[in-house]
């Protein structure tokens, strides 16, 4: 099973990312992970990628892209993988759609986690509580969703056309939307 989880920052997508990659055994590709990783271990990486993350801006296509592409080549990926947070632009999805076609591979389903808006800044608010992240304070958080409206909402399009696009509502219980989620893909054998 080859899955995209998509959604504004707040909705949910790391941690039904995490919760279904464990369901379905195949790895979890967190670009935001990746980054965060790479900032706490001071690589090259994560000094270029935090002066964006700290800003509420994504990282710069070339630098994400080069990273996913790394990351997809390893073997763990070839019974399929859950990405989360990625892809965010439409350069972004032109990489993915190449990067899959070398492989031979397609994707399954594109999970869009629905959200509005004043739930995901009160969850984002409530994790700056205890997270630490530089980019949950109240002013990033809400530059965050902005740059979301305007660089990724448009994809869901690109993907419904595709006939591959699941919308889940993302509100309620973690457990009560991770059954959503499960009910609603394809071959699982609950959707
Ligand atoms: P991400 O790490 O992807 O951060 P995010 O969008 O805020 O989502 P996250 O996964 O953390 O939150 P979630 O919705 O699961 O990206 C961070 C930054 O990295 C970006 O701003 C950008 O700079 C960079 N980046 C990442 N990918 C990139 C890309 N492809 N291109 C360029 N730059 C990129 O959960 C949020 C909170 O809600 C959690 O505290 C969770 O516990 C809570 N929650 C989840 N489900 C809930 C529920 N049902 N009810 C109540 N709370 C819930």
């Amino acid at each position: 099973m080859r899955l995209l989880f998509m959604g504004p920052p707040g909705a949910g997508k790391g941690t039904q990312a995490e919760m279904l990659s464990g369901k379905l055994d195949v790895p979890q590709i967190s670009t935001g992970d990746i980054f965060r990783t790479n900032v706490s271990q001071g690589t090259e990486l994560g000094r270029t990628a935090q002066r964006y993350m700290d800003e509420g801006e994504y990282v710069p296509d070339e630098v994400t892209n080069e990273m996913v592409r790394n990351r997809l080549a390893e073997s763990d990926t070839n019974l399929g993988f859950v990405l989360d947070g990625y892809p965010r632009t439409v350069d972004q999805v032109e990489t993915l759609d190449g990067i899959l076609a070398e492989l031979g591979q397609a994707l399954d389903a594109v999970v869009s986690l629905a959200v509005d808006s004043e739930e995901l800044i009160a969850r984002l608010l409530k994790r700056a509580r205890t997270s630490g992240r530089s980019d949950d304070t109240e002013e990033v958080i809400r530059h965050r969703q902005e740059v979301y409206l305007e660089q990724t909402a448009p994809l869901l399009e690109i993907y419904a056309e595709r006939g591959v696009l699941v919308t889940v509502d993302g509100l309620g219980e973690v457990d009560d939307v991770a059954e959503r989620i499960l009910a609603a893909l394809p071959g699982t054998g609950q959707g």
